[in-house]
């Protein structure tokens, strides 16, 4: 029986393993200039986590096998155990943790704790339950006025625009995220409610927005096309409605809907997201 069970850990292992070469289910193409380095971080740590991974499982199969119950009447021994081992591979393990997590935090930070540079799309967006809303500056480049206390779903004003206030005329609304290609877009992330997700596996970065804070990320997207955008916090019962759409498009489609009124502007996107495909993955 102790060898039957250590041989299947050793297939289990070498099965869940295999998985991870065969490839079969992996990242969708990337679309964002520091998609290189993240998955270059995110291979790098796989690899060492895996190689950790099967010398674990080997061991204890080793382990299973050579301890398996024997038909000998020989009593228990007690053993202590070794403290220098579990001094020396906790060393091991907290530095290798330590290394990867320094090695990464620079793509992090590079999307999070810098400023978008100069030049940069901004979109504010603001989720709720259960919906996406991107707000646009306009063809004036500023954001008109917003006040919770204005905010009003059955007038479909879910950011809380003041219309009072000249920036806002020119402003659009809409439930899918519209960006220029090459060029730096800056996200401004809230939410009214609870806290949300955003997700576009394309990006590889999810980013959390929390009600009562404005958190901002920037990124520059390298492929026009039409990609999907969800929810990635399991915000509520309808959480699975939170499901919209990115489109990246040629600065010259972006400057034409900058120009647009709201409803054209609305129109337009609809008209955009039907022209376009998802890509197959
Ligand atoms: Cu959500």
């Amino acid at each position: 029986m102790g060898r039957a069970l250590a041989v299947i850990i050793w297939i289990l292992t070498l099965g869940s393993v295999s998985l991870f070469f065969v490839k079969q289910w992996w990242f969708p193409t990337a679309i964002s200039s520091h998609a290189a380095a993240l998955d270059r971080q995110f291979l790098i740590t796989i690899i060492v986590v895996g190689i950790s991974f099967t010398a674990a499982q080997v061991g204890l199969g080793y382990m299973v096998w050579k301890y398996r119950e024997r038909p000998i009447n020989d009593r228990a021994v007690y053993t202590h155990g070794s403290n220098r081992l579990e001094v020396l591979w906790t060393v091991i393990t907290a530095f290798v943790f330590i290394t990867l997590g320094v090695m990464g935090q620079s793509v992090w930070a590079s999307l999070r704790l810098h400023d978008a540079p100069a030049g940069s799309y901004t979109v504010e967006v603001v989720a709720q339950q259960f919906q996406w809303n991107f707000h646009y500056a306009g063809k004036d480049n500023k954001f008109g006025r917003t006040d919770p206390q204005l905010i009003d779903d059955s007038a479909l004003n879910f950011v809380g625009i003041d219309a009072q206030d000249p920036a806002s005329a020119d402003d659009s609304v809409t439930s899918a995220l519209v960006i220029p290609v090459n060029r730096p877009v800056e996200l401004r992330l809230r939410s009214k409610d609870v806290i949300h997700n955003f997700w576009v596996p394309q990006l590889r970065f999810k980013q959390d927005l929390v009600p009562g804070m404005e958190i901002k990320v920037h990124f520059t997207a390298n492929k026009v096309g039409k990609y999907e955008l969800a929810c990635a916090e399991l915000c509520g019962q309808l959480h699975f409605k939170m499901r919209s759409f990115m489109l990246v498009l040629p600065e010259t489609d972006i400057q034409a809907l900058q120009a647009m009124p709201q409803e054209q502007f609305q129109a337009r996107v609809a008209e955009l997201l039907n022209q376009h495909q998802l890509p197959t993955y």
